[in-house]
């Protein structure tokens, strides 16, 4: 089979009831109201989110960055192979470039970006279709949908490698980090590998200011959910009435952005057949970026079925490039 060129092919799905609905269920939970921070990312919130990215607050994604820089071929050679790359949540590519280059060193190969954004599907598909010798077929899939299918095309004796970059495992909170880490593990065969990455614990001044940043680019990161709500399902949330803010929550080590309604107001929105109630300083919880401990993700592998195999670690900022074997 050729793999010269860069093929793309993408399977759609029909994703805005889906997000009509968990949007209802999120805002008329009793208690705190929770949206799903995947809902973030759509061309309007991938932009602001690269803008995060260039923040000088916000040094995760420019550790992980440094670290794959310094150490991609490290990571590729310690791989078991030949391998199919399917990677969850794609991001812009660059950190993608600097594996899949690696790897072209050794193999033609698979790669399959899962993600439910196709303006990201689509900039990515852009951004690495000149490196030599890869294939890219994207899924618009949810990850473990995606992983599913991209399980079923691997030929015999090749084995996965499943990216998992930029802490996105941090925006499952408690449990769901380490059941869906269980989940993916079910999806693949023993000797598999997961290259995580994972932001660490480090001070939480540090922290706010890299999710409530001095020009408001989090802020309005966060507030487009809510303008997204109101274009694709015709909700009416006047957003001078909702405020940004990150706190740090020291019994979950994570930090939440959330949106604080500034008056007693009422919202429709009607693809959702639902109106909401807010109080004075009632808050929307939109996103938890989860920061790990070392022990923490000793036990994580081992609890979710995977071997830990090496750690790449950038001190400056405190960011972990984890590759577990499946058991
Ligand atoms: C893309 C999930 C890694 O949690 O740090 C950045 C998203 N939210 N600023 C993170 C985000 C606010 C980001 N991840």
């Amino acid at each position: 089979m050729s793999k010269t060129s860069a093929q793309t092919q993408i399977a759609r799905a029909p994703l805005t009831r889906q997000f009509a609905l968990e949007v209802s269920a999120g805002l008329a939970k009793p208690g705190q109201k929770e949206l799903p921070s995947k809902y973030l990312y759509d061309s309007v919130g991938s932009a602001l989110f690269e803008v995060i990215c260039a923040l000088p607050e916000y040094g995760l994604t420019r550790a992980e960055e440094r670290l794959l820089q310094l150490q991609a071929r490290e990571i590729v050679d310690q791989l078991p192979r030949p391998v199919l790359v399917a990677e969850l949540g794609s991001g812009t590519g660059r950190k993608t470039r600097l594996l899949l280059e690696a790897l072209a060193r050794w193999q033609s190969t698979w790669y399959h970006p899962i993600e439910i954004s196709p303006s990201a599907l689509a900039v990515l598909r852009r951004e690495l279709r000149d490196i030599n010798s890869i294939s890219i077929v994207g899924f618009e899939r949810e990850y473990l949908d995606g992983l599913r299918e991209v399980a079923a095309r691997r030929a015999t004796g090749e084995h996965l490698l499943v990216l998992f970059l930029g802490s996105t495992i941090g925006n499952f909170d408690g449990a769901a980090g380490s059941d869906f880490l269980r989940d993916l593990r079910e999806i693949l065969q023993a000797g598999d590998s997961l290259l995580l990455g994972t932001d660490m614990l480090k001070p939480v001044q540090t922290l706010l200011a890299a999710y409530d940043d001095s020009i408001g680019v989090t802020a309005s990161f966060n507030l487009n959910l809510l303008a997204r709500i109101n274009r694709e399902l015709g909700a009416d949330f006047n957003l001078q009435q909702f405020a940004h803010i990150a706190i740090f929550n020291e019994a979950t080590h994570s930090v939440e952005m959330h949106l604080r309604s500034r008056s007693r107001q009422k919202v429709v929105i009607p693809e959702a057949s639902i109106s909401v109630q807010f109080e004075k300083d009632e808050t929307i919880w939109t996103e938890s970026s989860h920061k790990y401990s070392h022990d923490e993700l000793v036990s994580l592998a081992h609890h979710s079925g995977f071997h830990r195999q090496a750690q790449w670690m950038d001190q400056s900022w405190g960011f972990a490039e984890n590759l577990w074997i499946a058991e």
